[in-house]
């Protein structure tokens, strides 16, 4: 078997885990993976990643920083910020949050002063898409902060902007964060800043799950509305696990300190060259070409799994993700995801807006197009995959027919290698 990295060292020192790493390899390669979250990072960000950076202690920011030996980490990160600039077209980047739950909290840190009387922040609820780190309870974000959510319309599902800003005169916080986990449909982000503005709160936003699409120009941009702007690497922007923050210049000072010393010690150098390249690779015509494939065939997805009797949330999607119910097909969202893990089709179960099922076990099925997208796959293969994904619902209880959609799952993944996956 040829791997993408080199293992020979690893094979010897620690066979174990060798044989680990081959075999979800080889499951990353015959699998398609459907978690909208998910993608597979490009063969040189893997090199950047698995480099000797991961050796050096680096305190600081570039040409302040505790520890010599900084004569390549410096230009490193000053790469990779430049980089996350010109791509997003921000005033200033910090390329060392540890990911995006860190780089969340930095970033209400960064915006309430720690005198403030103000300590409210609005953001969306976890049941209606939000993150944990929007300040659910079980989130330590919530012990710092005084957090209320903000849901979807009930009927159509989309957020109902008269409620939001009818619900933010009436709270008065100081930050209202715009970005989800799992809301199909674009996110107006100019919307949300009239409605901070008039309320005098400062626009902050999450755009982890579309940081991808956003560099592609397949949705709109946070980045001129917000007054700072958390996201994660890994997801649609194809980079290392990691975060960033972006923002206005002056919120510069604050972002970085609470970063650094604020939250974290040394940046993670083999992350952030990772993440240089990522950014490299995100800003070719390619990419846009990836990003905006990466939304028709969700769109296509989300087509053909509602005329297969799945109700889809919001009737479709503007970006990389479907929400959709399980249960007119007699399936709850985890029997779904379980057996269309038996057939090669990975995804997770999600709580849909209102679902009157438990978290653990609710509604719906998240499915999203970025990985698969990573390889190749046609608006013709998500027909098959949105096929694939009704008939093993369906057939949830029938191992023989999940087996013979898991072959035909894995012919199709065969002739779409995925990057940074090697074909054998
Ligand atoms: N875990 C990510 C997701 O799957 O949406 C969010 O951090």
């Amino acid at each position: 078997m040829s791997h993408l990295v080199p293992t020979s060292h690893l094979a010897a020192v620690d066979p174990i885990l060798a044989g680990l790493i081959a075999q979800e390899e080889e499951r990353q390669a015959q699998t398609a993976k459907l978690i909208p979250s998910e993608n597979y990072a490009s063969a040189a960000v893997l090199e950047a990643s698995g480099s000797v950076l991961t050796n050096k202690y680096s305190e600081g920011y570039p040409h302040k920083r505790y520890y010599e030996g900084q004569q390549f980490v410096d230009p490193i990160e000053e790469l990779a910020i430049n980089r996350a600039k010109a791509l997003f077209g921000a005033d200033h980047a910090n390329v060392q949050p540890y990911s995006g739950s860190p780089a969340n909290l930095a970033m209400y840190c960064a915006l309430i002063p720690r005198d403030s009387d103000n300590k409210r922040i609005l953001g969306l609820g976890l049941p209606a898409g939000g993150h944990l780190t929007h300040g659910w309870k079980v989130s330590m974000t919530s012990r710092f902060f005084d957090f209320a959510h903000y849901g979807v319309d009930p009927q159509s599902h989309r957020f109902n902007f008269d409620a939001i800003l009818a619900q933010a005169r009436e709270f008065k916080p100081a930050l209202i964060i715009a970005g989800a986990t799992a809301y199909p449909r674009t996110i107006d982000f100019a919307k949300f800043a009239e409605i901070a503005e008039e309320v005098g709160a400062l626009l902050v936003a999450d755009m982890a799950h579309i940081a991808g699409l956003v560099a592609g120009g397949a949705h709109p941009s946070p980045v001129p509305y917000a007054a700072a702007v958390a996201t994660t690497t890994h997801k649609t922007l194809r980079g290392p696990r990691g975060g960033m923050l972006l923002c206005k210049s002056q919120y510069a000072q604050a972002i970085d300190k609470a970063v650094f010393p604020g939250l974290q010690g040394g940046p993670h150098n083999h992350t952030t060259a990772g993440l240089a390249v990522a950014l490299h690779e995100a800003n070719t015509e390619d990419f846009r070409r990836y990003a905006h494939q990466v939304v028709a065939n969700a769109q296509m997805l989300a087509e053909v799994l509602q005329s297969e009797g799945l109700q889809v949330i919001t009737g479709g999607t503007d970006n990389h993700l479907v929400l959709f119910n399980t249960m007119p097909l007699g399936a709850t969202g985890k029997q779904a995801a379980k057996a269309m893990d038996l057939a090669g089709l990975e995804a997770n179960f999600n709580s849909i807006p209102f679902d009157t099922q438990p978290p653990m076990n609710p509604s719906g099925v998240r499915v999203g197009t970025p990985a698969l997208t990573s390889r190749g796959c046609s608006l013709d293969d998500m027909r098959h995959i949105g096929n694939w994904i009704a008939r093993s619902i369906r057939a949830r209880e029938d191992g023989d027919a999940l087996a013979r959609i898991r072959s035909e799952v894995g012919d199709l993944m065969a002739i779409r290698p995925a990057p940074g996956v090697p074909l054998r």
